[in-house]
């Protein structure tokens, strides 16, 4: 397939250091081969996480030197506000930091010890502001979305089937609200479709429960239903998303994906009530209601950003550049979760490297040889994030080991993904020479983010470059 070519041109660089395979092999070692632990600047391609990581445009960088550092009624609020209602639909509008902190206001203030919140998918943070509530995470995805070669183009669906199991079971009482998350970003980045939005609105109206939004990367949603979705094809996608939140009551949003800039989140939402409470606690943890944790300059950024995002011939681009990746890949027959998602390639780490077992982390030795051989950074949702021993002391995997390549918005070139590509089929070629892993040391939470490992057996020799170099100067072993 033919993919856009970039449709901008690069006005600032930012350059990347030389770094040499033995400066990485330190770097990784010193790391307890936790790729967490690497300093970036020690990274060719850091494909680690899409959030946070955009580049700004040139009209954003402009919207920063109007920020108006007002405690109170800054202009930029107005602005920030008004785009949220316009592209959103809801009326209330609470500016937050960034995502996590938007979930926490939102948990924190109606949800209580013993409820049930459903999504799709929950993203972490929003499993962890749930449960820090002593309620539960519902994850009901359709059954394809948990098979990384099922084919649907709506893979992020919520299954209303099983949506109205839980209800008429739990009873409507104890489910607060419903959440989509668009696109799902723990299955995959995969989109979830108009006519699901619909299903799941009906089944959330027959119990008088409200649905809201994870809103993250609701462009990327809206644009694979303008191209995947009969009926769409000719409307534009900030009309699609409009309709999309016109089916929900509120949504949370995570600016660092789709916002287009380093810093900031919002709920937003129609119920006044609720908006009140949140405010209030808003007061106590971020700050006033017209900046929420943020600089008047970054509410400008997100303000800019949001319409900026909805630019199709970005998200063609955006969308073409993570499929192309995806594809070049698939055909050199390098085992990826298919269809590919619309902010990152997920490489199926089991299948990779088949000899080496589940216990031995597959996932993050595909890691580690990326970032050693290529200073390629990405990230292990696998065994080393998700698995945990049980009440008798047995280890627990999860039932995919997979390694994500996640790509900054406006970041990375077409090249640099070839780039990217080549490394990957170059060690997948090579992939004998893999070893698995142990743990040295696991906190007790969240074990991936401080852990440390070492290589069982011998230290792996190099690995044949891929003919395309990075930037960087190889001296083999
Ligand atoms: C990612 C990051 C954040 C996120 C999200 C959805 C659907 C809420 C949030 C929280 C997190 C991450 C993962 C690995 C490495 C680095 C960062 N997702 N909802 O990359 O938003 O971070 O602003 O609090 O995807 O997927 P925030």
């Amino acid at each position: 397939m033919r993919f856009p070519a970039e449709p901008f041109r690069i006005k600032v660089v930012e350059m990347l250091r030389r770094v040499t395979r033995e400066e990485r092999e330190q770097a990784i070692r010193e790391a307890g081969l936790n790729i967490f632990a690497v300093p970036a600047d020690t990274i060719y391609v850091d494909l680690l996480t899409d959030s946070g990581t955009a580049a700004m445009s040139d009209n954003q960088w402009a919207g920063i030197m109007l920020g108006d550092e007002s405690y109170a009624g800054s202009r930029n609020f107005f602005h920030f506000q008004s785009v949220v209602r316009e592209i959103f639909g809801y009326e209330h509008v609470i500016p937050t930091h960034q995502g996590r902190v938007a979930e926490n206001l939102l948990f924190s203030t109606i949800l209580k010890r013993g409820q049930v919140v459903p999504s799709n998918i929950h993203f972490d943070t929003t499993r962890a502001n749930i449960e820090h509530q002593g309620a539960e995470a519902a994850d009901l995805v359709i059954d394809e979305g948990l098979d990384p070669y099922a084919l649907h183009s709506f893979k992020g669906n919520l299954d209303p089937a099983k949506l109205e199991r839980l209800l008429t079971d739990r009873g409507a009482a104890n489910v607060p609200l419903v959440m989509i998350t668009v696109t799902n970003n723990s299955g995959g980045g995969q989109p979830v479709s108009m006519a699901n939005v619909r299903a799941v609105r009906q089944v959330c109206e027959r119990h008088g429960v409200p649905l809201f939004f994870d809103a993250c990367r609701f462009a990327e949603n809206c644009y694979f239903v303008q191209q995947r979705e009969s009926g769409y094809a000719n409307k534009s996608v900030t009309e699609i998303a409009r309709e999309l939140f016109s089916h929900g009551d509120g949504c949370t949003m995570s600016a660092k994906k789709d916002g287009l800039v380093n810093m900031g989140g919002f709920v937003a939402l129609n119920n006044a009530e609720w908006t009140q409470q949140l405010t209030n606690l808003l007061i106590l943890i971020e700050g006033f209601p017209t900046y929420g944790g943020l600089a008047g300059r970054d509410l400008e950024a997100v303000a800019r950003g949001l319409r900026e995002v909805l630019n199709e011939d970005y998200l063609a681009f955006r969308i073409g550049q993570v499929a192309q990746l995806g594809e070049l890949l698939e055909h050199a027959g390098v085992p990826i979760v298919v269809p590919v998602g619309g902010h990152a390639v997920y490489i199926d780490a089991r299948r990779f490297l088949e000899h080496v077992p589940q216990s031995q982390f597959p996932g993050q030795a595909l890691v580690v040889a990326l970032y050693r051989e290529f200073g390629i950074r990405a990230v292990e949702v696998g065994s080393l994030m998700f698995g945990h021993k049980d009440a008798g002391g047995r280890d627990v995997f999860p039932q995919l080991d997979l390694v994500r390549l996640a790509i900054p918005r406006r970041v990375y070139t077409t090249e640099h993904m070839r780039f990217v590509a080549d490394s990957v089929i170059q060690l997948h070629r090579e992939r004998e020479k893999l070893r698995g892993l142990r743990l040295t040391y696991e906190a007790p939470v969240l074990r991936h983010f401080t852990a440390r490992l070492e290589e069982i057996g011998p230290a792996p020799a190099a690995v044949p470059d891929a003919g395309r170099p990075g930037h960087e100067l190889r001296s083999r072993a």
